[in-house]
C-alpha cells in the first residue's frame, strides 16, 4: 500500500465524484448546441465567427491565468517539477493555439483588433482574475485549470467520434482540441488535480468543488454567446 496513490487502490477520486454528481451540468458544458451543430454539420457559421472572435478574447485572458497556476505549482507541491512540466507544455500549446487564432480569423475574414467581448466573455474573464489571487489556493486553481480545459477537449472530440459531420472547414478547430494529445494533457492535469484534492482540508474540498461548478455556468455562458444568447 505504502507510496500508492488513491487511483491505485481503487478508491474514488474526487474528480470522478464530481462529475457523476453534477453529471447533468457537465453535459450541458460539453453537449451544447452549438457543439451538436458542429458535430452535426448544421452550424450557421456566422455563430462559428462570433465564437472564433470572442474566444480569442478568452484565451488571451487566459494566459495570466495559466502563468498564474504555473507560479503556484512552482511554489506549491512537493511534487512540482511534474506539475510544471505538464503545465509549461500547456502555456507553449498556448503560444500555437493565439497563433492558430489570428490564422484562422484572417480566413474568416473576423478582424480580431475589432472584438467587443460579450458580457458572458466578460464575467469568465472576471472568474478568471479572481482565481489569480494569492489567496486561491493552488488545489482550488488547478481544479479550475483542469475543468476549463478538460470541457474544450470533451466538446470538440465528440465532434471527431464516428458517424459524425462536421464541416470541413471546422475539422481544423475540432482537432484542436479534440485530438489524442490534448486528450492526455487533460487526463495530466486531472491527475494533478486528483492529487492534491487527496490531500486538501474539507474546506478546500468545498472552495475547488464551487470552483468546479462556477466553471461548467461559465463555460454553458460562454457558449450562449454564440447563439445569439445574452
Ligand atoms: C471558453 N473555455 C473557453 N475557451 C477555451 N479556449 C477553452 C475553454 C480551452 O482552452
Amino acid at each position: 500500500m505504502e507510496g500508492k496513490t488513491g487511483e491505485e487502490m481503487g478508491k474514488t477520486l474526487m474528480t470522478e465524484t464530481w462529475l457523476r454528481k453534477h453529471r447533468l451540468l457537465y453535459v450541458g458544458a460539453t453537449r451544447h448546441p452549438f457543439i451538436l451543430s458542429i458535430r452535426d454539420g448544421n452550424i450557421d457559421l456566422s455563430s462559428f465567427k462570433t465564437w472564433l472572435g470572442q474566444d480569442y478574447v478568452f484565451v488571451r485572458a487566459f494566459v495570466p491565468f495559466a502563468a498564474s497556476v504555473l507560479s503556484k505549482a512552482c511554489k506549491g507541491s512537493d511534487n512540482s517539477s511534474n506539475d510544471v512540466e505538464v503545465m509549461l507544455g500547456g502555456m507553449a500549446a498556448l503560444n500555437d493555439e493565439i497563433a492558430w487564432f489570428k490564422k484562422e480569423a484572417s480566413k474568416w475574414g473576423v478582424q480580431l483588433s475589432d472584438i467587443v467581448p460579450q458580457k458572458a466573455n466578460q464575467n469568465y474573464c472576471r472568474f478568471l482574475e479572481s482565481l489569480m489571487s494569492p489567496e486561491v489556493e493552488y488545489t482550488v486553481a488547478i481544479t479550475a485549470f483542469w475543468a476549463i480545459e478538460a470541457v474544450y477537449q470533451e466538446s470538440f472530440a465528440h465532434c471527431l467520434e464516428d458517424g459524425t459531420k462536421p464541416p470541413p472547414e471546422l475539422q481544423e478547430t475540432c482537432q484542436r482540441w479534440g485530438n489524442e494529445g490534448f486528450g492526455q494533457y487533460c487526463n495530466a492535469l486531472r491527475k494533478i488535480a486528483d492529487r492534491q484534492l487527496e490531500k486538501a482540508s474539507d474546506d478546500v474540498i468545498t472552495k475547488a468543488e464551487v470552483t468546479f461548478l462556477r466553471v461548467l455556468e461559465h463555460e454553458v455562458d460562454f457558449w450562449n454567446i454564440s447563439h445569439g444568447g445574452t
